[in-house]
């Protein structure tokens, strides 16, 4: 049995654990189908053949950041004529646009602001609940957790119990993106280290609140930083159990302060989301972004055992700003086309995974 695919299989049906070495040799195959089938027959036996999405809409309520981040095109420095933060009215606004359109979820992120107090995030919260009560927030990556702790000198617990007591439901996970040292001074030498990205989330997790966890991919990692990074969150989750689903970011390059990046193509993303279900084995969900990845390869991703589409999103700048060539926004009729032309069953979740509507039948579109 010398071939990886086999050998892993082997493993797994044997109820062991994949080692990094076997993760490291999976990114070092060619046998994409081999890869994609073998994540395929495992999803299918943790999820069926049930496809996850939501209704929510993004708010990116400032672009103006202390960190200037190498991989990030979104960012702007205060004295920036493209810097923009949104005031709490028209954050109200577009929260009140959500619910009236049958959101379920507000995700929210934004630049570390080098002048809003901590208090303007406390309001938002507030206020966004008082004025949405069936929506769920979520908001705030480890890395803003992190500096609201710091501009409030609040210790991080603190930090997060006051956003829980406000309305906080969950938290996004951006920051990660590759959490080794030395990928991170070259990609994002400001932010805070990996180490501290982890400990950030503990505290998230252990506060009572679930997160997710991301990887940017396709800059300047290699193929052992990826393990690295997917070891280091399975090793915080079989401590914690506080990640709901594991979301690889296909890198975009334009606009962006990385020199010959040109992002993953689209074997790479199949392979790094089959793999990451592969090895991943404490995670219920992996998520293809399709912001990211682009709807098409996104909608192949459930064959390659993808089972969460993400949401309807509505408005985003991240990945747009950076040369995403997806729409801003897919229609839940579009969502719902996408996961049953890949011959699954479309599931409306919620923030936290609770199911809110299964369309297993066409006539049950209205
Ligand atoms: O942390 C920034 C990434 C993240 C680029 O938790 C880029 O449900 C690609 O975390 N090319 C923010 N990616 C987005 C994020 C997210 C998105 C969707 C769902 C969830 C969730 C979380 O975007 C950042 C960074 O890793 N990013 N610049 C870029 N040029």
């Amino acid at each position: 049995m010398n071939n990886i695919v086999s050998r892993v299989r082997a493993k797994i049906e044997n109820g062991q654990r994949i080692s990094d070495d076997d993760a490291l040799q999976l990114f070092e195959s060619d046998d994409l189908f081999g890869i994609g089938q073998l994540a395929a027959d495992i999803n299918r036996q943790k999820n069926g053949d049930k496809v996850l999405f939501n209704v929510n809409r993004h708010i990116n309520y400032t672009n103006v950041c202390v960190n200037q981040c190498r991989f990030c095109a979104f960012c702007k420095e205060g004295i920036d004529p493209e810097g923009y933060t949104y005031n709490l009215s028209e954050i109200l606004e577009r929260a009140a646009e959500a619910t009236a359109a049958g959101a379920t979820e507000l995700h929210m992120v934004g630049g570390l602001h080098p002048e809003l107090p901590f208090e303007f995030y406390l309001r938002m919260m507030a206020t966004i609940r008082a004025n949405n009560p069936n929506l769920k927030i979520k908001a705030f990556t480890a890395v803003e957790i992190d500096y609201f702790s710091q501009i409030s000198k609040r210790p991080v617990e603190e930090v997060i119990s006051e956003l829980k007591r406000l309305g906080l439901d969950s938290t996004p996970g951006g920051g990660a993106e590759i959490l080794d040292a030395e990928v991170r001074n070259q990609i994002c030498p400001e932010k805070i280290s990996g180490e501290r990205w982890l400990e950030v989330t503990e505290k998230i997790h252990d506060g009572g609140l679930k997160s997710n966890a991301t990887m940017l991919f396709g800059h300047v990692e290699g193929y052992a930083d990826r393990v690295d990074h997917m070891a280091k969150l399975r090793a915080l989750q079989d401590k914690t159990g506080g990640f709901q689903s594991f979301i690889p970011l296909a890198f975009q390059p334009d606009n962006t302060r990385i020199p010959n990046a040109k992002g993953p193509g689209g074997i790479d993303c199949l392979k790094t989301l089959a793999i990451s279900r592969i090895y991943l084995d404490n995670f219920q969900h992996i998520k293809a972004y399709w912001i990211m990845l682009g709807l098409k390869i996104a909608q192949v991703a459930l064959a390659f055992g993808v089972n969460d589409l993400d949401g309807t999103v509505v408005e985003e700048k991240i990945g747009h700003d950076a040369g995403a060539d997806s729409p801003q926004e897919l229609a839940k009729d579009e969502i719902l086309r996408q996961i049953r032309n890949a011959g699954k069953i479309p599931v409306e979740r919620d923030t936290l995974y609770q199911q809110v509507r299964v369309y297993d039948d066409v006539e049950d579109d209205a």
